[in-house]
């Protein structure tokens, strides 16, 4: 079994993760630059002072974020790592790693725009000349070995201006902010781009560092999301104005989930928990809110979702033309899993990486099939990846693990694309160099084929090296896939 020859073959990173830079060329402060390293035991968070002078941490972790104190101001404390500031350099490193994906055979890198490099505080009248330079180098490159560009506009991080004076996506003011920044994109990166995504992993982002809300309770949360999808809707409709023959999505966080049991009361609870993600897709795939919005509103302590009259018609005219996700896990959910859970309880039929993620190579099948049923528009699979712990013996990383991994997702991918006939657009996988984690802002939750050296503190020579995985991917890609299949 393989693939044709006009699938997409690549990798994904984010700019905060991965770019470093993070005070040059005139960038602004982004909100993912508020927050600290961290582990698993010991959550990464967002460090800010009250009026009295005191510092004190919000808890930043992706699945469960803590508020901001009334009168706090989220504020860099001298002493403290923050990954983003440095990350894994990429700034000063682009040429050599963009030819180390071409050298791979990869025709396609996904990427993100750091929004402050474009617009420092998301405010100015004019773009930063020294930003659009910076991912003109990116662009420039990708054109060199014949790549395709996969721009995500938003992956979180938000100028912490917007988050300040606006509470960031809570306020219709960042869906202007916003649409200003995009045209910019469009105008310059237009002519050599044609797959965009709007959003990361939308269904999946509360908070500060990711919606540049102090709160995170239901009613903010869901209010920043009507934001986002309108804004996401505008930028569509000018994008395919701009840009015709554009394609547009945005990325969903996609675990697979499973009722826990055959009870009706799980099976019933395993369906809520379908809508959570279902919900933003729906919304932004279909163009309207779904029928049951009012009693996901209700479970989640929404009172009001502040709209304008013309919402409705902005939804409609700016579907997506893809759905793109990610997929790293599948959990099981019964009664008794707490509602707005990310990802859910473990399965006793899986094993897990050493982050806890339960490995489940079929539940990227089911996902795949699940969404083309039930949308019937290209997918695109834009993150699947192993976080692991790499030892770099002699110049490279025996990575059999990774290896494995991947083999059993693409394989499962493949059958869903050849056997179920689900068209899919590409892969693109988290992440081809390795660099921060975004839930625990460690380095050593490594995902790439080639290894970065450096440590949980930005201590290392910032060297690539290539791991085992780095020669094997290649033949994958060689082959169409087909030597996936071969033992
Ligand atoms: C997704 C994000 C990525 C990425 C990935 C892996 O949620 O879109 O930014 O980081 O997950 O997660 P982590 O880095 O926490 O291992």
């Amino acid at each position: 079994m393989k693939l044709s020859k006009d699938f997409l073959w690549g990798g994904a990173t984010a700019d905060f993760q991965f770019e470093g830079g993070c005070f040059e060329g005139g960038k602004g402060l982004g909100t993912h630059d508020l927050e600290t390293n961290g582990s698993v035991q010991n959550p990464r968070a967002i460090t800010y002072k009250m009026p009295d002078g005191t510092i004190k941490r919000a808890r930043s972790s992706f699945f469960n974020p803590e508020n901001i104190e009334e009168g706090g101001q989220p504020c860099l404390v001298e002493g403290q790592y923050y990954p983003s500031h440095k990350s894994v350099d990429h700034y000063h490193h682009v040429e050599e790693d963009i030819a180390l994906l071409a050298e791979m055979g990869h025709n396609v890198y996904r990427f993100s725009i750091a929004w402050t490099r474009i617009f420092p505080t998301g405010e100015e009248e004019c773009p930063n000349e020294e930003g659009l330079k910076f991912y003109d180098r990116i662009m420039g490159e990708l054109k060199k070995h014949n790549m395709e560009p996969l721009i995500t506009i938003h992956h979180d991080n938000l100028p912490v201006y917007l988050a300040e004076k606006y509470n960031g996506w809570a306020s219709r003011h960042t869906i202007d902010c916003f649409i200003k920044y995009c045209k910019v994109l469009f105008e310059r990166y237009g002519k050599d781009c044609k797959y965009w995504l709007t959003f990361n992993e939308i269904n999946a982002v509360k908070g500060y560092a990711a919606c540049g809300t102090y709160t995170c309770e239901g009613q903010t949360h869901y209010n920043a999301a009507h934001n986002m999808f309108v804004a996401s809707a505008k930028a569509v409709i000018l994008g395919h104005e701009m840009m015709p023959g554009s394609m547009f999505g945005a990325m969903y966080a996609s675990s697979a989930h499973y009722p826990a049991t055959c009870k009706p009361e799980d099976i019933w609870a395993h369906m809520n928990r379908r809508r959570q993600t279902y919900f933003f897709i729906d919304v932004m795939a279909r163009g309207y809110y779904p029928s049951y919005t009012e009693s996901l509103y209700q479970q989640r302590g929404v009172k009001k979702i502040f709209s304008e009259p013309e919402d409705e018609q902005i939804l409609k005219e700016g579907t997506l033309d893809f759905i793109s996700f990610s997929y790293y896990r599948s959990n099981t959910v019964s009664k008794d899993t707490p509602i707005g859970t990310v990802g859910g309880d473990p399965n006793p039929y899986l094993e897990s990486t050493p982050w806890g993620w339960p490995v489940d190579p079929l539940g990227l099948r089911y996902v795949l099939n699940e969404y083309y049923d039930r949308y019937q528009k290209p997918l695109f699979i834009v993150e699947n990846g192993l976080g692991a712990v790499d030892e770099l013996v002699d110049g490279t990383v025996n990575d059999d693990y990774r290896i494995n991994y991947l083999k059993d997702h693409l394989k499962a991918m493949i059958e869903a694309i050849v056997i179920d006939k689900v068209p899919c657009l590409g892969y693109t996988m988290w992440a081809p160099i390795d660099l921060v984690s975004l839930s625990t802002g460690e380095m050593k939750k490594r995902y790439g084929f080639i290894y970065v050296d450096m440590d949980d503190y930005g201590n290392g020579t910032l060297k690539r090296y290539k791991k085992k995985s780095f020669d094997w991917f290649k033949k994958v890609i060689e082959t169409q896939g087909e030597i996936l299949f071969e033992d």
